[in-house]
């Protein structure tokens, strides 16, 4: 679990780009002046209103992904210049040189466990599929370093770092996979249906895509009654944002001003559907003006623009203030397991992320441009995460797999009376009348981004 974190300016002080260090703070609403045209109805152009989201990438890319040909020749194609150099990391207003160091090497770890999963699964050893984050390890690292200890997390499939981050071990993913009798569901599930909300405060993944907010936005909601306000950040995809319950559950948590966060992963991808033929508007991050609650969208690629938004929306929640919508935009870099070769994809399309890929330009930035880490020191570290995980693999593969006719103890699969107690966990609860006055979006903070 990530230690409280600090804001550490030394580590700000160069800005890398002319941007690198605008504010991600939600703006406060202004109320937009249009220009008056001569003749224009007065009242008319006095109720026009812009918004905008704040867009804290480094670059944009300008390409869309589109459908030709037929039948046997049908096939996805690229419009566009994907010819744009790799951009610079941005500097992150929080993270300390040893916080960088702490999320790189949880995102080895990631990637490190994935590769072993990937061998496991080819020597027949998983029972099921292995799902892969990777080219998403930036965000799921990042965003779940962000979370302080009363936090909670809601990973989704793709999420491994963050539950790595969150305290489990790599040894404990692998054994689940591998459907193990000391694996966190003791074998009865295969991949990622495990949580932990007495210690690590994890919900587990829920496979109905969008579920899982409104569980978060419950979660938040339990523990305001109790006296706390916390964080429960939770993801959804390009593909799982466009379900009815991601827009009930978000309503939901904006007008109760829940500390949600969300993390809509478009990773341009829901399994053969490019996103472009998914939804109409130009960013996700804009759907957070219809509900109400800023949205900024990030790199996803750029482990600190994640931390950094994370973080933000993480300090509204605890002030209560509300959900926060972020866009992180990056690419699914395999197929949505490993059953899918992901052929659909245009090579050209992986080559530009290829060259985005989240871990490489992170050591990069840390040992080339921060000169936090040496070549040397760099190595070291690679190699002990190397090590830990032949390690974790080695204890997961010895690891028994349950005997139906000898265990006893965890043959029951639904609770019943006895099976544990759901105590409060943060005070006993109170229940208080929501102050409203301040609901309307013409006084919050929190509602969306208005020139
Ligand atoms: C409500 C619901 N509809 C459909 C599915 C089947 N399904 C599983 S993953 C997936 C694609 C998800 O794409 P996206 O949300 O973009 O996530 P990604 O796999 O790219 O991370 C679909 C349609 C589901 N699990 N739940
Ligand atoms: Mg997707």
């Amino acid at each position: 679990m990530a230690p409280k974190k600090r804001p550490a300016t030394s580590t700000s002080s160069k800005k890398s780009t002319k941007n690198a260090h605008a504010t991600f703070t939600a703006r406060r609403i202004v109320p937009s002046k249009p220009a008056r045209k001569s003749g224009s109805d007065d009242s008319a152009s006095s109720s026009l209103r812009r918004y905008n989201i704040p867009d804290y990438r480094l670059e944009h890319p300008k390409f869309r992904i589109f459908m030709s040909g037929e039948g046997a020749s049908l096939e996805y194609r690229i419009q566009g210049d994907l010819s744009a150099t790799t951009p610079p990391i941005r500097d992150s207003r929080y993270l300390s040189r040893g916080q960088c160091i702490a999320i790189h090497r949880w995102m080895l770890q990631n990637r490190r466990m994935e590769v072993a999963l990937e061998n496991l699964y080819k020597q027949g050893k998983v029972v099921g599929g292995v799902y892969f984050g990777h080219g998403q390890e930036g965000c799921s690292c990042a965003s779940a370093y962000a979370l302080g200890c009363d936090d909670w997390l809601g990973p989704m499939i793709r999420n491994q770092g963050a539950m790595l981050v969150r305290g489990f071990s790599a040894r404990d993913i692998m054994r689940q996979y591998m459907a193990k009798a000391d694996s966190p569901t003791w074998g009865r599930d295969a991949s990622s249906h495990f949580g932990d909300w007495q210690r690590r405060n994890v919900c587990a993944p829920i496979s109905m895509l969008g579920e899982l907010i409104g569980v978060m936005a419950g979660v938040c909601l339990g523990a305001r009654l109790q006296g706390k306000n916390v964080a429960a950040l939770t993801y959804v995809g390009d593909g799982g944002q466009s379900t009815g319950v991601t827009y009930e559950s978000l309503n939901f948590a904006a007008v109760q001003k829940l500390g949600l966060v969300l993390i809509v992963e478009n990773n341009l991808w829901g399994y053969s559907t490019p996103a472009d033929m998914q939804f109409c508007v130009k960013d996700l991050a804009e759907r957070a003006i219809a509900y109400g609650i800023p949205g900024v969208i990030v790199d996803g690629t750029d482990a600190c623009q994640v931390y950094d938004a994370t973080h933000e929306a993480c300090e509204r929640a605890h002030r209560g203030e509300g959900p926060t919508l972020i866009e992180a935009k990056m690419m699914r870099m395999k197929g949505h397991a490993i059953h899918d070769a992901a052929q659909y994809v245009p090579a050209k399309l992986l080559e530009y992320w290829s060259a985005r890929d989240p871990i490489a330009r992170f050591e990069n930035y840390l040992v080339n441009v921060k000169h936090w880490l040496t070549v040397e020191e760099n190595r070291k570290l690679i190699e002990d995460v190397d090590r830990e995980l032949e390690a974790d693999r080695d204890a997961a593969v010895a690891s028994p797999m349950p005997d139906p006719e000898t265990d006893k103890t965890h043959q029951g699969v639904y609770c019943h009376p006895s099976c544990h107690d759901i105590k409060p966990k943060y005070g006993s609860v109170v229940a208080k009348p929501r102050e409203t006055g301040s609901a309307r979006p013409q006084a919050v903070e929190a509602a969306a981004h208005l020139k």
